[in-house]
């Protein structure tokens, strides 16, 4: 590991900044809300910032809808606030890194704008247009993200625009290298501000099969993700921006596997540092993510061994449970009732052992939990409305379809930080955007910090063992247990020793196999959510322990 590579050692928080913190009583976060939290970061001990974006946008989806990629879109503040941020940010040697959102930009876009206006329009190439297909059906039988066609018909010009997500996310056209030196040039800009990197928006996307064929179902993703010209855009972006900054970059890619993964981190490669991999976070669903079903663990376990057995000594991994897009955690493979805090301390020990970088999401550090609220009117997310309106008419019930929401909806991530016990969790004096979860009282930061107890000194601790032992960033990995339904087990194998990782994923006891319980004996416990003189033949319920052997 190389200086240059500091993402290596680092863990990244992410903002979302709409649900961060208000200091405006907008009932909106912003950025001076952020600069006022930057202590407690520090306090929990992370080392990057990753903001989802803060730039000018409608805000159709929260901001992944960009009007400006040069300006801040003012429900969060102005340049001069991000640029305060910034500061601020390093003062405290935290480095933050950007949201790059270009697979798409939003239909208010001046190149979208220009682009829609005739067919010979110098920008009509920043984006995809079709004719439609002989019988006037759109050019493909693709579905958008969203819900709906990924083909919007165009009056004036009669043709068709491709958008994968909502219909204001027009999708851009990255064969044309007018477009990639201009996105290239956004990027400088910001770079040149001091940003220490970027999140890459699906940026596995970007690239079309020029053949534009059918998919099965309507499902057009073999012709998107990952497509042929993927490999070739990244690297020329590292040539002609990344190489020369010390930056970190995370691109977020749908539908990569391993070896996809293997091909934009490794480094002679010359793309990215790394990718947010799906595989785990699909495991829990049969195809369509609202067609819920429980974990089966040992699907989880052999899926992580995977990734990170084929990515050691090649590229890099990251490690998440949560974003801004997925359910929250500890409602979600742990137990948000009775043992809330246990399994929130479990589901981080066993992220944070493995190999990669570790990215917390907001409010992860407290435990928070999903939200159930009464009405559909409460939500606000787009594709959960928008699946709602489409489910309803295929004929899901109502009760379904709130059950799906509840489990599923990425609205549960958006209620606002849960700051203290005062209305509206302390994060607005406002009415706030969407509702603030009602176990504010409880869950709380304020609470958090009063406890040595709490989920958010258990995540410092596990962040400060990271810088303090290198076999958590080096080691090999080794899936133990591997058919438990119940337990996941693994090793990881440094120059220096080796770290043996048990977490009980159930609300019962459960036993460990004799050859750990023999590995373990008179070795001592690095961490552990339990009382260390607890049985070492088994687990307690949601016990998560590491020993160092
Ligand atoms: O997400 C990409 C993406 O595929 C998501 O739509 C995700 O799969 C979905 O939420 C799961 O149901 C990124 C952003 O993280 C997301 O917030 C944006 O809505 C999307 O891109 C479009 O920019």
């Amino acid at each position: 590991m190389n200086n240059q590579e500091w993402w290596k050692k680092s863990v990244v928080y992410q903002i979302y900044p709409k649900s961060f913190n208000d200091t405006n009583g907008n009932g909106i976060g912003d950025i001076p809300g952020i600069i006022e939290k930057l202590d407690y970061l520090k306090e929990l001990g992370v080392d990057v910032l990753w903001l989802s974006p803060v730039y000018d946008s409608p805000q159709e989806d929260n901001g992944y809808d960009i009007r400006n990629y040069r300006q801040v879109d003012e429900l969060f503040g102005r340049m001069e606030d991000l640029e305060r941020l910034l500061e601020e940010a390093h003062k405290r040697d935290l480095k933050l890194v950007m949201d790059l959102v270009v697979n798409h930009t939003s239909d208010e876009h001046p190149w979208f704008v220009e682009s829609s206006k005739s067919k010979d329009n110098p920008y009509r190439d920043y984006y995809i247009w079709k004719e439609g297909k002989e019988n006037g059906e759109p050019p493909t039988n693709w579905n958008s993200v969203f819900g709906g066609p990924a083909w919007e018909y165009d009056e004036k010009t009669g043709q068709y625009y491709l958008h994968i997500f909502a219909k204001k996310q027009p999708d851009l056209n990255w064969e044309n290298p007018k477009l990639r030196e201009d996105v290239y040039d956004m990027m400088k800009f910001w770079l040149d501000k001091g940003m220490d990197g970027f999140r890459m928006d699906v940026i596995n996307f970007i690239s079309k099969d020029p053949e534009y064929p059918d998919g099965e179902n309507g499902d057009g993703s073999p012709y998107f993700m990952n497509g042929p010209r993927v490999h070739e855009f990244l690297q020329e972006m590292n040539q002609e921006v990344l190489s020369n900054y010390d930056v970190m970059t995370v691109g977020e890619m749908p539908g990569a596997s391993p070896e996809d993964a293997k091909r934009y981190t490794d480094p002679e490669n010359e793309e990215l540092n790394m990718i947010f991999t799906f595989e785990h976070m699909d495991l829990d669903s049969n195809g369509d993510k609202w067609n819920w079903t429980d974990l089966n663990l040992v699907d989880l376990k052999e899926n992580f061994e995977k990734w990170q057995t084929s990515l050691h000594g090649v590229g890099w991994n990251s490690l998440y449970w949560n974003n801004h897009d997925q359910p929250r955690i500890v409602s979600r493979f742990g137990n948000d009732g009775e043992y809330r805090v246990k399994s929130a301390k479990m589901l981080a020990i066993c992220l944070h052992m493995m190999q990669g970088t570790p990215y917390i999401y907001q409010g992860e550090e407290l435990g928070m939990t999903n939200v159930n609220f009464e009405t559909l009117e409460e939500y606000r997310d787009i594709e959960l409305l928008n699946m709602y309106k489409e489910k309803k008419e295929q004929g899901w019930s109502h009760e379904d379809l709130m059950k799906a929401i509840y489990v599923k909806g990425r609205d549960n991530a958006r209620t606002p930080m849960q700051w203290n016990g005062m209305e509206n969790g302390g994060f607005t004096d406002g009415t706030p955007w969407i509702q603030v979860n009602p176990n504010y009282r409880e869950i709380n930061a304020e609470r958090a910090l009063d406890d040595k107890n709490s989920v958010f000194y258990f995540y410092q601790q596990l962040i400060r063992l990271r810088k303090e032992m290198d076999m958590i960033t080096d080691g090999r990995f080794e899936l133990l247990m591997r058919g438990d339904p119940n337990v996941f087990a693994y090793k990881r194998v440094g120059d220096e020793g080796s770290l043996l990782v048990v977490c009980n994923f159930s609300s019962e006891e459960v036993t460990l196999d004799d050859g750990i319980v023999k590995e373990i004996e008179g070795n001592p416990v690095v961490i552990t959510n339990e009382t260390e003189s607890a049985n070492r033949s088994g687990l307690a319920p949601y016990e998560g322990t590491v020993y160092r052997l």
